[in-house]
């Protein structure tokens, strides 16, 4: 006996997905939870590294400190994601963009993931974890490029300290980012919002932006977030359990 695939979305979504040509999606570390990677918050509790919190590890403050110890917290995170592949979650929404006429994926995450599944010219808000950028010349290397002096990994143009090219904690998103997810988001009809628990700013105002312009927003996400009053429909379950469906 078939049993019904439950139909999650509401009569409303599903007009709007068969008829969206503009559709925005916002993703945060929740995407990625299905491929083993830890998320910083959820259960209460955040990540911690070495006792600090890593709004603290990952904070501008802490660059200026300690380079060496920034590059540590990093490469373990690195470590972890080399062995991890992309899930349903990714797949789906790297499918989305043949799907949509006018289709822009906006991350928070700096894992690579969407990329690895397919997603092009992906809006990474906060940056990559496998990207440096140097001190004094601000050019950019894949880390697989560099050779590391004294934990840092040096600059092969100028010499220079290079540092992960992660947007930190007190630190301005990089150049036309934000401006160019913004701008996606002020003329969408249709903008999904993927496991982030909406905190970290300028990021979680995107979908303020969509809902602002007359945009059908749309969470999905097992738990509730500061967002989900705003939303006009709240799908609750994993992205790799909710996104197949839709
Ligand atoms: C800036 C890279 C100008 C490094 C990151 C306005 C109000 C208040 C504060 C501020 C504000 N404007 C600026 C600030 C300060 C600050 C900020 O927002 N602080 C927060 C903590 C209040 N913002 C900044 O500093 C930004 N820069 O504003 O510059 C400026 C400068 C100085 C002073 C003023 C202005 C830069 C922020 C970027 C920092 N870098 N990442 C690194 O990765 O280490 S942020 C990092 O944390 C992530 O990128 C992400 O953005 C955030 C984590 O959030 P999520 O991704 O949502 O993950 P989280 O674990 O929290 O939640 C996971 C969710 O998934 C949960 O809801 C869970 O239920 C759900 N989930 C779990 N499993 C699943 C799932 N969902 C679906 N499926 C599943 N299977």
């Amino acid at each position: 006996m078939l049993t019904a695939t439950p139909t999650l979305a509401s009569e409303r979504l599903v007009e709007r997905l068969a008829t969206a040509k503009h559709v925005v999606v916002l993703t945060g570390a929740g995407v990625s939870a299905e491929s083993g990677v830890p998320t910083f918050r959820g259960g209460g509790s955040t990540a911690v590294w070495r006792g600090l919190p890593f709004e603290v590890i990952s904070s501008a403050g802490m660059l200026a400190r300690d380079l060496p110890g920034v590059w540590e917290w990093f490469n373990f995170r690195r470590e972890r994601l080399a062995s991890v592949q992309p899930n349903r979650a990714h797949k789906v929404i790297a499918a989305w963009q043949e799907r949509f006429a006018d289709f822009t994926l906006v991350t928070q995450n700096i894992d690579n993931l969407h990329q690895q599944a397919g997603s092009r010219a992906v809006i990474e808000l906060h940056g990559n974890i496998w990207r440096a950028r140097c001190f004094d010349c601000e050019t950019r290397h894949e880390l697989r490029e560099l050779r590391m002096a004294h934990d840092v990994p040096v600059c092969i143009d100028c010499g220079g300290n290079m540092r992960p090219d992660v947007v930190l904690f007190g630190e301005m998103l990089p150049p036309g980012a934000f401006e160019r997810a913004a701008a996606a988001a002020s003329h969408c009809e249709l903008c999904f919002v993927v496991g982030t628990s909406a905190v970290v700013y300028p990021a979680a105002s995107i979908p303020e932006i969509a809902r602002a312009a007359g945009a059908y927003v749309v969470e999905v996400n097992p738990e509730r977030t500061p967002l989900s009053d705003l939303c006009d429909e709240v799908l609750t379950g994993k992205a790799g359990e909710v996104l197949p469906l839709l």
